[in-house]
């Protein structure tokens, strides 16, 4: 049975999840779900070595193998020119690898067979000879120039991939050459990975009757995905059909395309049959795109009296064996130079460098809003080292610092417009809510006992909305997005989006805007995304962009119907279209509040009785490309207690305030926020993707890649304030990842503050308590 919310003027309201019934009775479909007749099943033959020269490979006895119907290797791809496809950052990439590997659990090869045990067992049976090379994991080794060359393809003969900067170099050095505080910090931002429940997979399958290839995956972004195989394969696009059924977690995971979809695209154009091919969790962790990676290096001049000046950062940014970044084209950086954050900075300058190394490439996911998470973790960091400098308090030296209300629209020292926000409200509220002078008192008592307790702040800004389309493109298609409603009869809807949810609530959310719009219920509104042949164009869902983009384009498609229904009314009331108003619930007629129709009325008149010479139906579709990003913000604030004995860090308290301006969902908001939360606390405290110096991955699997459970998980109080986006058509601003981008700071800081009296100014994630337990020891604490 589906829930019941009949509820009108749902807008802002907590109705339930739409998507749970289905989703939490297992009557979900994923991709693994999906058993077509015929179908074959792939699998992966990958790299043991992280650089090594293919002298052979030889594939006959996996060929002769039981069950096996077909072994596709790197030379038989480089016949179909499918050896190398593009990636989204403009690099290229290995399908399968060819001439070498350049790292460890790299495609090699690929075995279709009867069964998935079979064609496992199969991969045994394939003969590789490796001539191992060295192997270099290091991206500051890489740059060094005796560093051997990884990308033999490319006519530039060094492992730097890039450079970027934005801002004023000459007024910053000024700044910095005038001013009387100077504060420097290194900070890494270790490799990490989305790890979502659901690994990535697909089943293509290719009818050569007709010439069409049905092709289902587990994708954030199954339009983009159209055109990038049409590009790839030579397939007409209209000929290629995209299915992303449900898709069980993202995090930006599910953004590109991988090898082993070319691969079993291949195959089923070869065998006529489909083909399925599913990752399982060691081939999702170690080869699909991973997460962060930044080495950076940030510099704040400032005044005596904490106002900040300028903001100085350099950055190697390691991007494995290809850079594949689902960054927009233009910003191989992602939108990193937001990290003057929240803070009103003269003059900055960003500089950042990419840099092949023998690791799996990348890499742009994981809640990142395109690099902010970097961007954000950083300045939040450094601006707790500026404030332990000048011996201030955090809280207050941000207060001291915060664009005010009144500077917004604001200019930031790189170039973008943020569109409003007030910072001062929000901290001041979680200062309220958590009892920040009280818990600065318990501490300092604490202190004099020799505990370790520490309270870490972060006020974040977020960026999030890509396009407007003039700035943000992936491999030249602007970034808009789209929606299309059909009013039907009975007043009942079917819309569709160009975004794809992967457990965000859309089903949900998009019913509320559209049903507020149309003066219908949640319930009379039946969302869908993710069907190429049915949906509008779209970008797909990543970078918190849905609301912003086609949340936009919901409202504004649901008023593009009014306007005609409006005039159906007109002709139904019988006066003119100048006298009909909407209430927000039905039109009535100005002056006679009590003659009206609903929209239910004029969905039937659209079939039954329009105005002479109108077209008949309800139905619009609506393109929209925003105007300028959103900017939500947030004030986080993490108290922690450490343990003594062992290192280990206790998040006692954390209070999150969230300004996303206006809400659609509060409970499916909140829902977002301990989601992101609870990965910016694995982050802080338990993920890490090393590689040892022969470029072997360490944390291949969920033994040594830890994922949160709920008893790791602390105790989320959340609250908010709410500053609507002036430009966004309902107000609203993306969410998804604030919490991911303000988190990961907020327990850092707590767990320096914690440690300062010893002398304590930064730590780098993930913080084991090993770490913690070793700064204690080193300073002779021992209990
Ligand atoms: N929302 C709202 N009011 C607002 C803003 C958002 O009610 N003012 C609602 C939205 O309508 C939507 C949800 O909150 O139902 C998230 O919206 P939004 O911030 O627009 O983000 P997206 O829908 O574009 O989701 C993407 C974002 C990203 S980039 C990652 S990564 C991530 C995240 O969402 N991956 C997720 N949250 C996730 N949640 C789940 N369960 N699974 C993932 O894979
Ligand atoms: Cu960068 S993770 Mo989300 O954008 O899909």
């Amino acid at each position: 049975m589906a829930l019941q919310q009949t509820e009108l003027r749902p807008m802002g309201k907590s109705i339930g999840r739409k998507e749970d019934p289905r989703l939490i009775r297992g009557k979900g479909r994923y991709i693994d779900d999906i058993m077509l007749p015929n179908m074959l099943y792939m699998c992966v033959l990958r790299s043991p070595y992280a650089h090594a020269r293919i002298r052979r490979i030889d594939a006959s006895a996996a060929l002769a193998a039981p069950g096996v119907k077909l072994v596709i290797t790197g030379e038989d791809l480089a016949g179909m020119n499918l050896a190398w496809m593009p990636t989204m950052a403009g690099d290229t990439q290995m399908v399968l690898a060819t001439g070498k590997v350049l790292f460890q659990y790299q495609e090699v090869a690929a075995v279709v067979a009867e069964t998935r045990a079979q064609a496992e067992d199969a991969l045994q049976l394939i003969e590789v000879d490796y001539e191992p090379l060295p192997v270099v994991v290091d991206p500051f080794k890489a740059l060094e120039p005796d560093a051997p060359i990884l990308r033999e393809d490319k006519e530039k003969k060094s492992n730097h991939i890039f450079h970027w900067e934005a801002g004023d170099r000459e007024q910053t050095e000024a700044l910095f050459r005038d001013a009387p505080v100077i504060v420097k910090q290194d900070v890494r931002f270790p490799r990490v990975h989305p790890s979502p429940l659901e690994p990535c997979g697909c089943v293509a399958d290719y009818n050569s009757a007709t010439g069409r290839l049905t092709f289902y995956v587990t994708s954030q972004a199954p339009h983009a995905h159209r055109t990038v195989l049409a590009m790839v394969s030579g397939l007409p696009e209209h000929q290629i059909h995209v299915i992303s059924p449900d898709v069980g977690g993202g995090f930006g995971n599910k953004v590109p395309v991988y090898p082993g979809y070319v691969c079993a695209i291949v195959a089923s154009l070869k065998l006529g049959v489909p083909v399925k091919w599913i990752e399982t969790r060691t081939e999702n962790i170690t080869s699909t795109n991973f997460a962060r990676d930044y080495h950076m290096t940030a510099e704040i001049a400032a005044r005596e009296d904490g106002r900040v000046l300028a903001l100085r950062v350099k950055t190697v940014a390691d991007h494995g064996a290809f850079d594949a970044a689902a960054d927009p084209s233009k910003f191989p950086a992602g939108l990193f130079s937001i990290v003057t954050g929240s803070y009103d900075f003269r003059s900055a300058f960003v500089e950042v460098d990419g840099v092949y190394t023998n690791k799996a490439p990348g890499g742009v996911a994981y809640r990142c809003s395109f690099r902010v998470t970097e961007a954000s973790y950083l300045i939040e960091r450094v601006m707790d080292v500026l404030a332990r400098r000048l011996q201030m308090d955090p809280a207050e030296l941000r207060l001291r610092n915060f664009i005010r209300k009144d500077q917004f629209p604001y200019h930031s020292p790189t170039g973008w417009v943020y569109d409003s926000g007030d910072y001062e409200k929000t901290l001041n509220l979680a200062l309220q809510r958590i009892g920040y002078a009280e818990l600065r008192k318990e501490q300092a008592e604490k202190r004099a006992r020799g505990e370790f307790m520490g309270i870490g702040i972060s006020t974040f800004t977020e960026i999030v909305g890509a396009g407007p389309g003039h700035t943000f493109d992936i491999m030249g298609i602007k970034m808009f997005d789209s929606a299309q409603i059909r009013v039907h009869p009975t007043g009942k809807v079917i819309a569709r989006l160009g975004v794809r949810h992967q457990g965000q609530g859309h089903e949900t959310t998009f019913a509320q805007i559209i049903a507020e719009e149309l003066g219908l219920s949640a319930d009379d509104v039946l969302i869908e995304e993710g069907d190429t042949d049915t949906a509008p164009y779209g970008l797909g869902t990543y970078a918190s962009r849905s609301t912003p983009t086609a949340g936009g384009a919901a409202a504004l498609c649901g008023r593009r119907i009014r306007e005609k229904a409006r005039k159906i009314a007109a002709h139904l009331l019988e006066v003119g279209e100048d006298d009909v108003i909407w209430d927000g619930l039905a039109f009535t007629v100005k002056g006679l509040p009590g003659r009206s129709v609903s929209m239910k009325d004029v969905a039937f008149a659209a079939y039954t009785n329009v105005p002479e010479g109108m077209e008949p139906g309800l139905e619009a579709t609506y393109y929209y490309d925003p105007p300028n990003l959103t900017f939500p913000n947030g004030a986080y604030i993490a108290v922690v207690d450490i343990d003594k004995g062992t290192g280990a860090v206790k998040v006692r308290r954390f209070m999150a305030v969230d300004d996303c301006g206006n809400v659609i969902n509060p409970m499916i908001v909140e829902g977002q926020v301990h989601g992101g939360l609870t990965e910016g606390f694995a982050i802080a405290f338990m993920q890490d993707i090393p590689y040892d110096a022969d470029g072997n991955c360490l944390a291949p699997n969920w033994m040594d890649y830890l994922v949160p459970t709920s008893l790791d998980t602390p105790h989320w109080e959340t609250d908010r304030t709410v500053t609507p986006s002036p430009h966004h058509p309902i107000g609203a601003k993306g969410v998804g990842e604030s919490p991911n981008v303000g988190s990961p700071a907020a327990f850092v800081n707590a767990v320096v503050d914690a440690l300062s009296p010893l002398g304590v100014e930064h730590i780098d994630m993930p913080i084991f308590p090993w770490k913690v337990w070793s700064i204690l020891r080193e300073h002779g604490i021992d209990e």
